[in-house]
């Protein structure tokens, strides 16, 4: 039978709309169901074969979300939220994408998506004040018009792929995990090279290993990973969650994460050893990110951090056997600085005889050959590889498309010294130019849904007003805009965040400026300023368009 995603009645190609979406993934969904009830003629745009972005890519084996499942979902349609059966504390991949075919099919949103849609340029016309987007499907590719684009094109969408030296040559399949084979992998028997080793690696490599003949990881950072403990989802929880949800819900929008989990606002630094012993242990027995909510300065003063640090660095030297590989599996930088990982067995699985570890700290991987992976002057032979190489975060999958606003400016040139924007929504230069979760926004410091509902909901709202106030244009003032990135500049130097390496300020990718990315300023703080925005009538953009020439 085929997939869900493969059966859709595709909309046709080009065309004039009021609105262009790129990208349908839970943001793109939502954006069009939103645009769709206010009478917006709208198409979104999609490059892949089916709907759900991100879990439609990652297929990688053990993929699964970090947030629990009974809230990592929209909470738009309470119907919806009754009626959907999570199976899992953490759901998996294709339990995601199943939820994501479930809500296309609900709401009806396939028609007005065009599949196998690259956007390769958006193009905005002064005279006309419009916007022309290009795609490469079709034999030409096609055009599409439209008074307002929104990209909806993620956060992680766009693979890292580090350009290793030799890579050419390798003549077995390589992989990345954000674009995993749509049939799967079997790697039984197989000698299978993992590089990397943060959030993907560690959910992949348990799976790979138990396939593999032998599993070989190039590891160049050591992650922290607190234990998933994932579990069927009980019946009689998920009823009772169900019928709080109103609760929970609002409960989450008032944390910084826009998670609904147990933050106590104490200081490590004040707890006694014990204390703090105390609740690490209860944190770490219950599992997931809120390990770094029992204390209120974990992520701000070094020497708290150290605290939770040490106590998961003992845990990983109880799980792992032989010292030597548990002491190169133990991080040493601050905990939650990278984003902190949810794991499966996977410090375990070092003990099995068929993995092995190497260290690429000091040492890069020097190249791929042939038949394997050359470091440390020695050629592991292997018959895949797997990278697990993470993402050009936030910007990405923005730049990959040439977008340019007034008098040709490209975002690419604009960007170079690193993203600007108002809000994370919109960037002056660029007119009717929106973005769902765009940098600038806390988008993957938070619970995503949640985020890409607010911000839809903050981009629906403002086209109606532009429609009923008789304004045909929207644009942030350089002003606002200045500020904001000041603001999140400001606030990102506060916390221990924007200390380390890590894809939060660009340091993955080679020359990419090295900028924290995200608003760490937390959700509550951030959704009281765009409603304040709004209701100063858009403070800080310009609107423009009939009614503003008339008065
Ligand atoms: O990517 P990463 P990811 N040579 O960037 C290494 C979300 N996510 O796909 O740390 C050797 O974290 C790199 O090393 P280093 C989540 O937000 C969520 O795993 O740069 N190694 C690192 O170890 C997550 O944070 C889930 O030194 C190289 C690894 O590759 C984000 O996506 C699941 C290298 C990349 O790790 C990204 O996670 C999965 C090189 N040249 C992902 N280049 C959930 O649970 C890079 N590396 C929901």
């Amino acid at each position: 039978m085929p997939d869900l995603e493969e059966q859709h009645p595709n909309a046709a190609g080009g065309g004039d709309f009021d609105v262009v979406v790129v990208g349908a993934g839970f943001a793109g969904m939502y954006m069009l169901h939103r645009l769709r009830g206010l009478g917006f003629s709208t198409r979104v745009l999609e490059a892949g074969n089916g709907v759900g972005g991100t879990w439609y890519w990652n297929r990688y084996p053990g993929a699964r979300c970090d947030i629990e499942s009974m809230q990592y979902s929209y909470q738009f349609s309470d119907e919806l939220q009754q009626e959907w059966e999570w199976t899992e504390r953490y759901a998996a991949q294709p339990e995601i994408l199943r939820y994501a075919n479930h809500v296309a099919e609900r709401f009806d949103l396939r028609r007005d998506i065009e599949f196998d849609s690259r956007v390769r340029s958006a193009v905005y016309d002064d005279r006309s004040g419009r916007w022309t987007l290009e795609t490469d499907s079709g034999r030409s590719g096609r055009r599409y018009s439209a008074s307002y684009c929104v990209m909806a094109t993620g956060c992680l969408s766009s693979p890292n792929n580090p350009r290793f030296p030799g890579m050419e040559h390798f003549e077995g399949p390589t992989y990345h995990t954000g674009q995993w084979p749509h049939e799967g992998v079997d790697f039984t028997g197989k000698r299978v090279a993992v590089i990397g080793t943060g959030s993907s690696a560690i959910q992949s490599i348990p799976i790979i290993a138990e396939q593999a003949a032998h599993l070989f990881v190039f590891q160049r950072t050591p992650n922290y990973a607190i234990p998933a403990h994932n579990a069927p989802l009980d019946p009689e929880y998920q009823r009772d969650f169900k019928a709080r949800y109103p609760e929970f819900r609002a409960r989450a929008k008032q944390m910084p994460t826009g998670v609904a989990f147990d933050y106590r606002d104490v200081s490590a630094l004040e707890a006694t050893p014990e204390e703090r012993q105390e609740e690490y242990e209860k944190r770490w027995g219950r599992g997931g990110l809120a390990f770094l909510g029992g204390f209120k300065d974990l992520l701000f003063v070094k020497e708290a951090n150290d605290t939770a640090a040490e106590f998961v660095r003992a845990r990983i030297r109880e799980k792992v056997q032989d010292p030597e590989v548990a002491e190169l599996l133990c991080p040493t930088n601050i905990i939650g600085c990278k984003r902190l990982c949810v794991d499966i067995g996977y410090y375990e699985t070092y003990n099995r005889p068929n993995v092995t570890l190497i260290d690429v700290s000091r040492e890069p991987v020097e190249e791929i050959t042939a038949n394997g992976v050359r470091a440390r002057g020695e050629e592991v032979a292997v018959d895949a590889i797997v990278l697990a190489t993470g993402f050009d975060a936030m910007t990405g999958a923005l730049l990959k498309i040439d977008i340019r606003g007034r008098g040709g400016l490209a975002l690419a040139e604009k960007w170079n010294g690193g993203p600007r924007t108002y809000l994370g929504l919109c960037s002056a230069g660029f007119p009717n130019l929106f973005m769902i979760t765009g940098p600038g926004s806390p988008s993957v410091l938070t619970n995503m849904i949640p985020s890409i509902e607010q911000h839809v909901d903050w981009i629906a709202n403002c086209l109606a007003h532009l429609r009923e106030e008789g304004f045909a244009e929207i644009e942030p003032t350089i002003e606002a805009e200045d500020a904001w990135v000041q603001h999140v500049n400001d606030v990102a130097d506060l916390s221990l965040r924007s200390t380390c390496s890590s894809w939060y300020i660009g340091a993955n990718v080679p020359g990419k400026p090295r900028v924290f990315m995200p608003y760490i300023g937390g959700f509550p703080a951030y959704v009281k300023k765009c409603e304040e925005v709004a209701a100063e009538g858009y403070a800080g953009f310009e609107l423009a368009g009939a009614r503003a020439a008339a008065e």
